[in-house]
Order: structure tokens, then C-alpha cells, then sequence
């Protein structure tokens, strides 16, 4: 799937017609700075292409503009009455000036936030530094004429969360399992190829755009995991990290990188990575002054250690929060973060061991160190306890750390919800992530916690593919990453839609509507179709082990990982209550706790997740467990044979390169959630002796 870096990529959210209403109208840019000049560029080229024009003064008195892109430090001083009838202050900045009092109060705005106007047939953003005013532009762009129509309100518009984070799992090499890219379905690294770094870094200045199009504002661009040539992009090979950090600056997107614990003795010839030994703290010190030098903007480190044998403190005796700080120290002077991962658990377990449970791990680990961390540290949670399972119950970390900074983390690259090859659109899955509220209806959502200081961070689906993503509409999972790390309340519908509108455009030739509604057809359920055909009630898992691609319900029931599904002839699910099982359920606080723990009250989907219950147990739903299981993986199966027939309707209406590619990817989800509706089906027959009450095909 990967295309040679001569190929242009596929413009995805941003083709240029996307910015038609911009690029034929007046614009006057006000203000500088770097990013004001992206404004400036971005607008100069839609101007040119569509007959617009855009003037960085306001030469003449009387010059009228339909829209206005200012930074407030560029625009005159306050308007007084006097200005009433100036053309431009006189009205609609003037008007928004004294609406909204940010002069008086800049932290209205903040770095990153703008307002956007209309009076008297001016658009106008105002922003107080320049990065509000790109992300104000991109508003513009996705409004199209609607940004220039009498039923524009005025409105502020600001990020929820501070830190909207991308993290490449992308390697220098090639690993001989993993490939390039770990967890990668797009083909190679947009960074490097064949060891080294792309020299055309084109790619990378239009991914940096797409990013700051949705939102995105920091990446790091290496894998947690981090070998042994990555390791050197720390100190030997920095160079390589500051030519992709100069491509991003412009756009608004800071760079990090996943940093090797061990990296003292890997590259320093120290004996010990000790986070306590003096000369340990002095070498992270230096290495990070120097990452300074080459990088002033570098956003810090993010750091796997103590899990699945990445190194860590737990080597020297030290605890997370002594690791974490000691890099904390190295990059406060700088204003850098540590993103410290609490992905962290036994993954040698013994699998006769039923008091282990992973889902525990990463609350045992973490929560007795909160408050423990220094200002600077983000722990970084992912959104489960498990691990990115296609329905899981929300970490109970990310709750009960109140007095640290937690980020949520998601997996836009597909591992375990078809890997860019079968449609499933993850916007639903983390918007019922980022809206659950652990202590009840009346407390602060998982949204709140994490704009609190951790942010948002999703590692990326992106690669060197043509379409970005493999499967071209695992976009949405990109576009929707970013809109909902901005915006967390946003309708995850509401996101897919606006990605359909300015992806499939009517200027290139696709027919929109019928795009638009077949789209949603396929994609708004997407989520929910992949849960029917594969692991049932929160089971998870179930995949083959080593790529989790495709069904292998035992392939992972005996091994030391941690993830198990228990299935016997009598029933199947995990006892993770206090009362007879693993005690998981009383990491949460109430009323989650409870209703967990409760059998009864246990939601339909998390059932086996938490519960070990037999074959026949009725559901809420009014259904048997084995039925559910025949039931829903007949209907996901079909579902799938519908969206391909349904995909096949938009023959000549969309790019032909992206309905070729579609249609060869639905043959294989059909394929493939067939083969997952027989497996576990006949799994659950063989196991249980319960036949279908429908008495459809089972083997
Ligand atoms: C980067 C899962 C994946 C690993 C990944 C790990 C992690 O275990 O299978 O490939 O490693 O999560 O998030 O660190």
C-alpha cells in the first residue's frame, strides 16, 4: 500500500477546495509571528487559486474586506466612538472587542483560542497569539460559505485541553516482527525509510497541516519501544528530530520523543541508569540542555519503563515517580513535560494464577504514588485497563489520581479494531470515554480530569501510504482524535461529518450528498459492527497473538500475558468482583464500584469483563449469553455484506483510487468477520452444547 515519496498524498481533509470560500473573497491578515505567516501562505495560495486577494495592511481608508484575521496586539489601539464609522474597527472587531473584554482579560482567549464574528458582512477572528489565528483559519476553512452567512453567531472558541498529543509508534529500522512502524497499517514511517532520515520531508509539512487542521498540537515521532538506533535520536541522531520539529514548528505542532530509561548506559557508558545516582541526573541533564539547543520549542519526553522489558526504575530498587522526576528536573528549566506511561503490569504472568489480574496493574503501580510527582510529569493512562480492546470499562486510574496530571491515552492505529482493513470509525468509542463521569452523573467527566493538566493523546494511525491511513476512511479516526481533544463534548457524528464535508468534495467531483449519506450508513455504527463480530461483552481479546489480527479464541487463554477469558463448558468472563473474584471492581469509586460489582446492575457490554457467568444467564436485553453471542455475530457479519453492497453505490462518485481501495478492503472485512462470526460461534457451540435457537449454520 505504500507509494513512492514522489506521489503526492491524498490531500485528505484539506484539499484545496476545501478552502474555495476563503480564496475568493478579500482578506486582510493582521499581525506577526511564524504562524501568522502559515495564515499568510495558506490564504495567498487559496487566494490565488480561487481569485480572492489578501492584503497584510489596511492601506485606505474605506477598504472593505469580508474577512478579517487579526492578532489583537496588531490591530489599533482601542476603538473609541470615534471609530464608529471606520470600515473594518469601527465595527465588527470593535464590536467583538468590547463583547467580549479580552483586552482587559487575555486569559479569555489564551494562547490558542480565537473569536469568530460577523457584523455588517465582515467575518472577522481575532486571536491573542498567533497559533489562535491558525486554528481560527482552519474554522474558516471547515464553515466554508457558511462563514459568511448572516447565521454565523459570535462565538469564543478555545481547546478544553492544552496538551492535543499524536504518538508515532514509527521506527528508524525496520524490526524483523513489527516491521517499521509498530502497530503501523499505513505502510512505513512518514519520518524515516531504510534507516535513515526521508530527506524530502514534504510529507511530513503536509501532515503537519492536517494535524493543525484538527487540532493536534504536539507528536512525538518514535516508538515507545525504543531500540537501540532510536535510542541514539536523543543525542547522535537529534539532528534528524530537530529537521522534522522545524516542519511542524510553522504549524503549530511541538515535538517529543520516547526516550530509552536505559539510555545513561546505552549511550553515556554509565554503569547504571539509577534515577538517583548523581551522574544520571547530570547526563539527563546535559543530553537535555543539548536536545534545547538543537530544538528551543521540544515538548519532552514520553517514557514506557517497567513494561513489556523496556527498562525502568524498578532496576535500581526506585520507584515510578523517582524515574519520572528525575527526568521531570532535566526538562523543567525548559518548560518541557514528561509524558511517564502507566501502562505497567506482568506480562510473564503464570496463567494458572487466577489472583493476578492485569487489569489491576496499572492502579497498583500508579495510584499510591500520586502526589508524588512533580508538576512537569503527565501520567499518561490508557483509556481501559487493559489494553485498547474494542470495549473495555473506562481505567480506573485516570479517577483516582487527583493530585497529578493525567492524559488519557487512545489508539487511533487500529491493532485491535481491524487494523485499517475493516471500517471502524473510533469516534463513538472515545467520546464514551472522555464523557464518563467515575464518580456518578454529578462529577467531573474523564474530559474534565484530563483538561485538568494531562491532555489528550492518541497514537497515530498515520504512515507513508497514499491515503495517510491504509484504509482511506480510517481518517476519521485522525480528524476525530484531534476535533475531540479540543472539543470532548463534540457529537462524534457531528466530527464524521464534518470530516465527510470537507474530504469528499463536490469541487473534485464527488457527488456529495450521496457520499455523505452512504458514508454515515457505513461509518457511524462502524464501532458497534466490529464489537458484534468479534470478542463478545467485553471479554476482549480472542485475537491471534503476535499480529491480533483476525480470530484465535484460546491463542492467548494459556499464555503469560494476562488475558483471559476463562470459557469452560458451563460458562465463560472474568470474576473481577470483590466479592469472589480478582477485586478489580473496587478500584472504582461509587457508584461504579457497585454497579460492577453487581451482577444485576452490571451493564450488558462489560458483562463478562467483570463477571464469570454461565452460558444461559439471561442479559437485560432479554437474551441468554450464547444466543447474544450467535446472535449479534450473525447480525454483525451480515451488517458487514451490507456495507460492501452499500459501498458499491458510490461506483463514480468518489476518487476511483479510493473506491478501488474500499472495495478490495470490504471484500477482506467481509471475509474476515465471517471467519470471526464462525470461530467463536463454533467455539461457544462446542464448549456449551447449546444450539442456536435459530438453527443457523455453526460447525
Ligand atoms: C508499543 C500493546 C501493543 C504493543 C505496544 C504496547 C504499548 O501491548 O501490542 O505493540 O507497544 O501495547 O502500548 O506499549
Amino acid at each position: 500500500m505504500t507509494v513512492s515519496d514522489r506521489t503526492p498524498a491524498h490531500p485528505a481533509w484539506l484539499p484545496p477546495e476545501a478552502f474555495r470560500a476563503i480564496g475568493a473573497r478579500r482578506v486582510l491578515v493582521l499581525g506577526d509571528g511564524m504562524l501568522v505567516e502559515t495564515v499568510r501562505e495558506e490564504i495567498t495560495v487559496a487566494c490565488a487559486r480561487f481569485g480572492g486577494q489578501v492584503r497584510h495592511r489596511q492601506d485606505q481608508a474605506g477598504e472593505r474586506f469580508d474577512l478579517v484575521l487579526a492578532l489583537t496586539g496588531a490591530l489599533p489601539a482601542m476603538p473609541t466612538a470615534a471609530d464608529a464609522g471606520h470600515p473594518f474597527l469601527g465595527s465588527d472587531a470593535a464590536i467583538a472587542t468590547w463583547q467580549y473584554g479580552w483586552r482587559g482579560a487575555p486569559e479569555a482567549l489564551g494562547g490558542e483560542g480565537f473569536v469568530l464574528t460577523r457584523r455588517e458582512e465582515v467575518t472577522v477572528v481575532l486571536a491573542d497569539e498567533p497559533r489562535g489565528l491558525l486554528y481560527g483559519l482552519f474554522e474558516v476553512v471547515r464553515l466554508g460559505e457558511s462563514a459568511f452567512g448572516s447565521g454565523l453567531g459570535a462565538a469564543i472558541h478555545r481547546p478544553a485541553m492544552r496538551l492535543r498529543m499524536i504518538n508515532h509508534w514509527d521506527n528508524v529500522d525496520a524490526h524483523p516482527v513489527m516491521g517499521q512502524v509498530e502497530r503501523g497499517y499505513a505502510g512505513g514511517s512518514l519520518f524515516w525509510q531504510d534507516g535513515l532520515p526521508r530527506r524530502d520531508l514534504a510529507r511530513v509539512q503536509a501532515y503537519g497541516r492536517l494535524l493543525a487542521a484538527c487540532g493536534i498540537n504536539a507528536a512525538t515521532v518514535n516508538n515507545v519501544n525504543v531500540h537501540r538506533a532510536e535510542t541514539h535520536l536523543l543525542t547522535d541522531r537529534l539532528g534528524e528530530v530537530a529537521a522534522i520539529a522545524r516542519v511542524l514548528r510553522p504549524y503549530g505542532v511541538r515535538v517529543h520523543l520516547s526516550v530509552n530509561f536505559a539510555a545513561p548506559i546505552v549511550l553515556g557508558a554509565l554503569a547504571t541508569a539509577d534515577p538517583l545516582d548523581p551522574a544520571v541526573r547530570d547526563w539527563w541533564a546535559s543530553a537535555t540542555r543539548r536536545v534545547y539547543e538543537a530544538i528551543p520549542d521540544f515538548g519532552g519526553y514520553v517514557v514506557k519503563a517497567d513494561s513489556e522489558g523496556q527498562p525502568g526504575p524498578f532496576a535500581y530498587g526506585r520507584s515510578h515517580a523517582e524515574g519520572a522526576d528525575m527526568l521531570a528536573d532535566a526538562v523543567a528549566p525548559f518548560g518541557g513535560v514528561v509524558h511517564w506511561r502507566a501502562f505497567v503490569y506482568n506480562h510473564r504472568q503464570d496463567w494458572r494464577d487466577r489472583s493476578t489480574d492485569r487489569a489491576r496493574a496499572a492502579y497498583d503501580h500508579f495510584v499510591p504514588l500520586d502526589g508524588r510527582f512533580r508538576d512537569n510529569v503527565i501520567v499518561q493512562v490508557k483509556h481501559g485497563p487493559m489494553d485498547f480492546q474494542v470495549r473495555e470499562p473506562v481505567s480506573p486510574v485516570i479517577a483516582a489520581m487527583p493530585a497529578t496530571r493525567v492524559a488519557v491515552e487512545v489508539q487511533a492505529t487500529q491493532e485491535y479494531t481491524g487494523q485499517q482493513r475493516h471500517i471502524c470509525y473510533l469516534g463513538p468509542l472515545w467520546s464514551s470515554v472522555l464523557r464518563f463521569a467515575p464518580h456518578g452523573p454529578d462529577g467531573s467527566t474523564v474530559a474534565d480530569i484530563v483538561a485538568g493538566g494531562g491532555g489528550f493523546v492518541a497514537v497515530s494511525n498515520a504512515g507513508a501510504d497514499h491515503f495517510w491511513t491504509g484504509h482511506p476512511l480510517a481518517q476519521a479516526n485522525l480528524y476525530a482524535a484531534g476535533r475531540l481533544a479540543w472539543q470532548p463534548t463534540a457529537d462524534p457524528t457531528a466530527l464524521l461529518d464534518e470530516w465527510i464535508g470537507l474530504t469528499f468534495n463536490p469541487a473534485t467531483g464527488d457527488d456529495a450528498e450521496p457520499v455523505r449519506r452512504t458514508l454515515h450508513l457505513l461509518m457511524d455504527d462502524s464501532w458497534r459492527t466490529y464489537e458484534q463480530y468479534t470478542a463478545p461483552l467485553g471479554i476482549g481479546f480472542m485475537v491471534r497473538p503476535g499480529h491480533h489480527y483476525g480470530p484465535d479464541v484460546d491463542g492467548y487463554e494459556y499464555t503469560p500475558w494476562g488475558t483471559y477469558h476463562f470459557a469452560d463448558r458451563d460458562g465463560v468472563g472474568v470474576d473481577r468482583t470483590r466479592a469472589s473474584g480478582t477485586g478489580f471492581t473496587g478500584q472504582y469509586p461509587e457508584p461504579w464500584s457497585q454497579i460492577y460489582e453487581s451482577l444485576d446492575d452490571c451493564p450488558d457490554e462489560l458483562l463478562l469483563f467483570f463477571h464469570h457467568v454461565g452460558f444461559r444467564h439471561v442479559l437485560h436485553n432479554g437474551s441468554t449469553v450464547i444466543q447474544h453471542i450467535y446472535d449479534t455475530h450473525f447480525a454483525g457479519a451480515e451488517r458487514v455484506a451490507e456495507m460492501r453492497q452499500q459501498w458499491h453505490e458510490l461506483d463514480g462518485l468518489v476518487d476511483p483510487a479510493l473506491f478501488t481501495r474500499v472495495v478490495a478492503l470490504l471484500e477482506e472485512q467481509v471475509r474476515s468477520a465471517e471467519e470471526w462470526r464462525d470461530q467463536i460461534n463454533t467455539y461457544f457451540f462446542r464448549k456449551s452444547g447449546v444450539p442456536d435457537a435459530k438453527g443457523r449454520p455453526i460447525y
